[in-house]
C-alpha cells in the first residue's frame, strides 16, 4: 500500500495502537463503544475508572454509569461524558459523545451507533473511506507538485547568484565555493550577490558621472554661439517686425487723415460708412464720438477731437483696422511667420543639439542605474527565506478581483485594494516582513492608507502550500485590517507532515 493512500489519522491510530496495546489484550473482545487504546482497562476481572476507582466488569455497560469520567460506559448513553468509539472499517474511526448512541440518529458510518433497532443504518464507511483517500491523494499530489515547484525555484534562485557571484575576476574559486556551500548562510548570499551588484553599479555609475559632466561642458561649449546668433538674427528679425508694424500703423493714419494734416477729425472718420454702428441707419456723427471718446467719459477730449500717430496706434488702430480690414489703404498688423534661420545658425542649432541630446541619454542612463542601485538596496533587506524560496517572488504581483475590489499582493513592497467600478487605489500596507515564529506562512503589511475615523490599513497575508503562487481570498475580520490567503510553492515542506493535532476527534 502507498504510504499517501493510508488516511494520516489511520496511520497515527496503528502506530499508538501498536505502541499502546499489550500483546495479551485482544481487540476483539472490546466492549460496545471501548476505543482500542483502552484495551488495557477491560483486561481484568475488574474495571478501573480513569480516577482509579474499581468497579465490577459486569458493570461495564450495564446502562448505569459508575465512574465519575464516564469509562464505563463507552456503549451506552448512560453517562453524559462518556465516549462512544466507531470502528468505522474502510473509512476513519471516530470518537463521540456517548449520549449519541441510540438517539435515532446514524452517527458512526458503519451504523454501530445505533443497535437499538429504532433506527437501520447503512454502513457507508467504504465510499466516504475511499472519496476521503481520493481527496487526500489530490491533496498530497498538489503538495507534491507544490514542493517539486519549490525546489526548482530555489535552484533558479541559486543559480542566479552564481552567475553575479563569478562576475568579479578576482577570488573566482572562493566565491563559487561560498555560492555552493552551507557555510555562509543563503540568505548572506542573497546579499552578498546584491552587495556585488550595487558595487559594480557604484562604478558604472562613477563613470558615467564623469562622462556626464564632460557632457555637460561639451554642451555648454556647443550652446553658447549658438545662443549668440540665434540672439543676434531673433533681434534682427524683431527689428524688422517693429518697423514693418509702425509702417502699417503710419500707413493706415496717412490713409485716414484725408487732409494729412497728421491729426485725425471725427469729420474725416465720418467718410467711412463701416464706422456705423448700425449698417442700415449709415454712419452717424455719434457714431464717431463714441469711437473717439476712448476714455469713456462723455465728451472728447482734445486728443481725443485731433487724434495723433501715437493716440491712434494706442486706442483706435485695432478696432479700425478690424472693422475695415478689406479697405484698401487699411493696414491690419503684419504677422508674418518668422523665417527660417540662415545655414550658418542650423549648423551651430544641429551641433548644440546633437551635444543637448547625449548629455540627456547619459543623464537618463545615470538615472536608470541609480533607481536600480536604490531596488537593490531595498531589495537587500528582504528575507527571501533560507534556500531562495521566496527569491522568485521579488518584484512579482498576484491579483484577486471580488465583487468590489481589485486586490494586488505585490510581494516584498505592498497591497492595494483598487474598486472596480474606477477611482485610485487604496494602499492597504507596506511590505513589513513576516511574522516572527510563523515559519514564513505570514507577512506582515502594514502603515497603509489612513481608515477613515480608524486605524491606518493593515494587512496580513496567510501562505498555505501550492502548485503556484495563488491569492484565494481576501477578508476584512476587523475595519480596514485585512486578511489575505495565499497558495505558494515557497512555504512546501518535502514530506506531508504528519500532525495528529489537526486530526484529533472530537
Ligand atoms: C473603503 C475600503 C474598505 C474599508 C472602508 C473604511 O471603502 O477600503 O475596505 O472598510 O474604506 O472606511
Amino acid at each position: 500500500m502507498k504510504l499517501e493512500l493510508m488516511s494520516v489519522t489511520t496511520l497515527v491510530l496503528l502506530l499508538a495502537v501498536a505502541v499502546v496495546v499489550p500483546a495479551t489484550a485482544s481487540l476483539d473482545h472490546l466492549p460496545r463503544g471501548a476505543a482500542p487504546k483502552d484495551a488495557p482497562h477491560f483486561a481484568g476481572d475488574a474495571f478501573a475508572c480513569d480516577n482509579g476507582k474499581s468497579i465490577p466488569m459486569e458493570s461495564v455497560n450495564d446502562e448505569f454509569c459508575d465512574c465519575d469520567d464516564g469509562s464505563d460506559e463507552p456503549g451506552t448513553s448512560a453517562c453524559a461524558n462518556g465516549h462512544f468509539y466507531c470502528t468505522n472499517e474502510g473509512h476513519e474511526p471516530a470518537l463521540m459523545v456517548s449520549g449519541r448512541v441510540n438517539d435515532g440518529l446514524c452517527d458512526c458510518c458503519d451504523g454501530s451507533d445505533e443497535y437499538s433497532g429504532l433506527v437501520a443504518c447503512p454502513n457507508t464507511c467504504e465510499e466516504l473511506g475511499r472519496a476521503a483517500r481520493e481527496a487526500a491523494e489530490r491533496e498530497a499530489q498538489l503538495q507534491r507538485e507544490g514542493f517539486a515547484t519549490r525546489v526548482r525555484l530555489e535552484n533558479q534562485a541559486k543559480q542566479e547568484i552564481q552567475v553575479s557571484v563569478i562576475q568579479p575576476s578576482c577570488c573566482y574559486f572562493f566565491r563559487v565555493f561560498l555560492a555552493h556551500s552551507r557555510v555562509v548562510p543563503s540568505q548572506a548570499k542573497h546579499h552578498m550577490e546584491r552587495k556585488e551588484r550595487i558595487a559594480a553599479l557604484d562604478k558604472e555609475m562613477e563613470s558615467l558621472e564623469r562622462r556626464v559632466q564632460e557632457l555637460e561642458a561639451a554642451k555648454t561649449e556647443a550652446e553658447t554661439p549658438e545662443a549668440a546668433a540665434k540672439e543676434v538674427f531673433d533681434k534682427d528679425w524683431e527689428a524688422t517686425m517693429q518697423a514693418r508694424r509702425s509702417e502699417a500703423h503710419a500707413n493706415t493714419f496717412d490713409f485716414l487723415d484725408v487732409n494729412n494734416d497728421q491729426s485725425l477729425t471725427a469729420e474725416e472718420l465720418l467718410l467711412h460708412p463701416e464706422l456705423a454702428n448700425d449698417e442700415q441707419q449709415g454712419v452717424t456723427m455719434k457714431d464717431i464720438e463714441a469711437l473717439l471718446d476712448v476714455d469713456d467719459d462723455g465728451s472728447l477730449s482734445e486728443a481725443e477731437q485731433s487724434v495723433s500717430l501715437d493716440h491712434f496706434k494706442e486706442h483706435l488702430y485695432s478696432h479700425i483696422t478690424k472693422v475695415m480690414a478689406d479697405k484698401d489703404g487699411v493696414h491690419p498688423e503684419p504677422s508674418d511667420p518668422k523665417p527660417e534661420y540662415d545655414e550658418d545658425i542650423k549648423t551651430l542649432i544641429a551641433n548644440a543639439d546633437a551635444a543637448r541630446t547625449a548629455h540627456r541619454e547619459a543623464e537618463s542612463q545615470k538615472r536608470l542605474k541609480e533607481s536600480d542601485r536604490k531596488k537593490l538596496e531595498n531589495e537587500l533587506n528582504y528575507d527571501t527565506g533560507d534556500s531562495h524560496e521566496f527569491a522568485h517572488m521579488i518584484n512579482q504581483c498576484y491579483e484577486l478581483e471580488d465583487r468590489e475590489y481589485k486586490y494586488k499582493l505585490c510581494m516584498f513592497d505592498k497591497v492595494t485594494q483598487e474598486p472596480k467600478a474606477g477611482g485610485r487605489a487604496t494602499k492597504l500596507g507596506k511590505w513589513n516582513g513576516f511574522v516572527e515564529g510563523s515559519d514564513r506562512t505570514r507577512a506582515k503589511f502594514d502603515d497603509g492608507e489612513k481608515c477613515w475615523n480608524g486605524p491606518n490599513r493593515s494587512c496580513e497575508v496567510q501562505l498555505s502550500c501550492g502548485a503556484e503562487n495563488k491569492v484565494l481570498d481576501v477578508a476584512e475580520p476587523n475595519r480596514c485590517e485585512y486578511v489575505m490567503r495565499m497558495e505558494s510553492p515557497a512555504v512546501c515542506k518535502p514530506f506531508l507532515a504528519i500532525d495528529p493535532a489537526a486530526h484529533d476527534e472530537l
